[in-house]
This record gives C-alpha cells, structure tokens and sequence, in this order.
C-alpha cells in the first residue's frame, strides 16, 4: 500500500451512470435480448446516462474468425439499434476502439488475485470436461477486463442477467482492492441490477442449461434473426414434460422446462408469472407452445427486419461505432489518466491540464 496517494481527495458520490455489454461472439440470442437488452432500453428511456458496449476484446478470448466476429459485431450493432437503443441518447461503441479498456484491464489484472479468478463459475463452466491448461490466458483474465469496462468510466450500475452476478461482484472487490491498496476513495462500488423474471432464460432443450448463443445446437436457442418459421419450430420442438401446467406457481417446482417457458411467456408478454398461471392453468403444451410462438413471433419480428434493414449500409453502422467510441473515449480517458498518476507512473507526454488534481 502506498500512502503516496493519501493526500489526495477523491470523490465520495458518483452520478448515475449505467454501462454493460454483450460478446459479439455469435448471434445475440432471446436470453440476450430478454436478460439484458430489453432492460438497456428501459434504462436508456428512464433517462440515466447509458454507455452500451460489444465487447469484442472479450469475444477473443475464445476463438474467433476474423471475418465472422467483424459481421457479428455489426449484426448486434444493429441488434442493439433494432431493439431501441438510440445511438444519440446512449453511447453505442465497440470495445477495441476505446484504448482505455485494454489499459485499464492491465491495471487490473495487478489487482485481482489468481484465487478470485480460480473461483468464477464461468470460467469452471467454459472448461469443465475440457483442457483447461489450452484454455486462453484472457479467457482466466476475463473478469478483470469486464471490471475495467464498467470502472473506466466510474459506472455506478450494471444492468445484467443472473449469469453476471459473481463477475460483478468481483468487480467490486476490485475497486474496493484498488482504494484500499492505493489509499483512494477513486473508484464507485458498482450496484448489479438483475431484474425482472427472464433473469436467466433457459436452453430449449435442457431446462437446467442456459440459453447461450455459443452453444453447439442451434435448437437450443432463438436467434434474433431467426425467421418466424423458424422461431415457431423451435418452440414446438421445445423439451417439456407431459403433465399439463399447473394452478400455482409452486406447480412448476422440479419441472424446469416447464417454468422457463412460462418465464418466457411472462418477460415477452410483461406479465408476472402468475397472471400467466392464470391464463393457461391446466393447458396442454399443445395449447401453450403456439400461444408463445406467436408472441415470440410478433416481438421479435419487427426487431429482426430492422436489423436486417440496417444489416444493408455497414458503413452507416461502422459510422455510428466510431461516433459512440469518441464520445466513450473523451469519459474514460481523463479518468484512466488519474489512474496511471495513482499509480504512479509517468506521464511527461501529457499536456499538464488533464493531470490527477484529487
Ligand atoms: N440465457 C440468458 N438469460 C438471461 N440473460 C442472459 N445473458 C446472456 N445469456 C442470458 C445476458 O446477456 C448479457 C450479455 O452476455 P454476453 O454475451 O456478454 O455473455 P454471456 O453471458 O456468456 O452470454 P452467452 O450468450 O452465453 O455468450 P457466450 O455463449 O459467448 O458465452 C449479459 O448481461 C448476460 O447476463
């Protein structure tokens, strides 16, 4: 610990500021829109500051086609816009653009301890039954990385689904270590905000697995390009059980499949679960799987044709990416500086006016 740092005041309160992100590392999925996108237009349209991000530095964590992750990138820029984020009111940006995320997340790989690291459930998950020795050195660093994605811009909250949980609590004891280490009161104790009943929306064929867009089966999830064929395919083939659906949402305890569709019901619809029990008590998964499928179909749909709208002018898309990472760049730039005073390293190239004053 340094007390090279003590005499200098920080601030103790943070503006509301909401930054969070989503791999480019396929297409964006219904968990992803239902867990997480939905909710960044919410936040976006309650009017607190919002910073969206397609973290492609994380994607590569695993591999990526070169040619494949610059499609998808712009496929969930588009996503993104398609959905309801407004590139002017929310900052749109792809990661790699904004330098301050690489240099912080180094930073921050001096913070983190291998221990907390070791313990992540994602990172057990990604290699479990696998090599993990072969596994990518940024796939084991990924946390810290997603910490200095949301600290370089001093981000009070993070709106995420339920999988997000430990790596955001991890991020806060990264900026706790860091004020403490450095003697600082420099970085916010970030609030995950975890909403809603589609949390953590299940895979179609495995009601205990999450939906995720890298999964090898295609079936096991809906894309947000899926035609409306094709979403009504994949809910019909959908795993259940064979009993009906039940009265009460205590009905539903040990029949996962069962409760991730009427999860799914309820977030497309904005109903709670229960109003759904009402409205389908002793139905037939006959009867339920194409009242969702039309729901599935008249929510998605819009999203998918303006996606592919935009899909049409990459340029415009590219354009809208390079405006979001100059307006992300000009917060997190000031803010990386006073780390690298706090830290202290030198910084002779700097014009002296964008030095760490406390
Ligand atoms: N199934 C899900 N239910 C609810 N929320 C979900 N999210 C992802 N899957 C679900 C939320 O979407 C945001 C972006 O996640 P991500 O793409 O950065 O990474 P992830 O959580 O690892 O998502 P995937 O689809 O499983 O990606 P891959 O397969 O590449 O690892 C996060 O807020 C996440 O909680």
């Amino acid at each position: 610990m340094s007390s090279a740092a003590s005499a200098v005041q920080t601030p103790k309160t943070f503006a509301p500021r909401i930054f969070s992100g989503i791999q480019p590392s396929g297409g964006l999925t219904l968990g992803n829109y239902l867990g997480a996108l939905k909710r960044f237009v919410e936040k976006q349209d309650e009017g607190i500051e919002t910073i969206y991000c397609l973290v492609d530095l994380h994607a590569i964590t695993v591999w990526q086609d070169p040619k494949v992750l610059r499609q998808q990138t712009r496929e969930a820029a588009a996503g993104f816009i398609a959905a309801g984020i407004d590139p002017k009111r929310s900052i749109l940006f792809n990661q790699s653009q904004v330098s301050a995320h690489a240099e912080l997340g180094w930073i921050f790989n001096c913070v983190a301890r291998m221990g907390w690291m070791s313990r992540m459930t994602q990172w057990k998950d990604k290699t479990a039954g696998k090599n993990a020795e072969a596994a990518s050195l940024g796939l084991f660093a990924y946390p810290a990385l997603m910490a200095a994605d949301i600290l370089a811009y001093h981000a009070t909250m993070v709106p995420v689904g339920e999988d997000q949980r430990q790596h955001l609590e991890l991020t806060r004891d990264i900026a706790i270590k860091f004020n403490n280490d450095y003697d600082v009161d420099f970085f916010p104790v970030v609030e995950p905000v975890i909403e809603g009943v589609a949390t953590r929306v299940m895979s179609l064929r495995d009601g205990t697995k999450k939906m995720s867009k890298s999964d090898p089966s295609d079936q096991t999830r809906i894309n947000l390009t899926d035609d409306a064929d094709t979403i009504a395919a994949k809910i019909r083939k959908a795993k259940t059980d064979p009993k009906p659906l039940p009265d009460s949402i205590d009905g539903l305890k040990d029949r996962p499949e069962a409760r991730n569709l009427v999860n799914i019901y309820a977030a497309l619809a904005g109903h709670s679960v229960d109003q759904v029990i009402r409205d389908f008590a002793g139905a037939q998964f006959g009867t339920f799987k194409p009242a969702l499928a039309d729901l599935a179909v008249a929510t998605l749909s819009p999203i998918t044709a303006e996606m592919s709208r935009l899909m049409a002018d990459a340029a415009e898309i590219d354009r809208i990416l390079a405006d979001g990472a100059d307006r992300a760049d000009a917060l997190a730039q000031p803010i990386l500086e006073q780390v690298f005073d706090i830290t202290g390293m030198i910084r002779s190239r700097r014009k002296p006016s964008t030095a760490f004053q406390g």
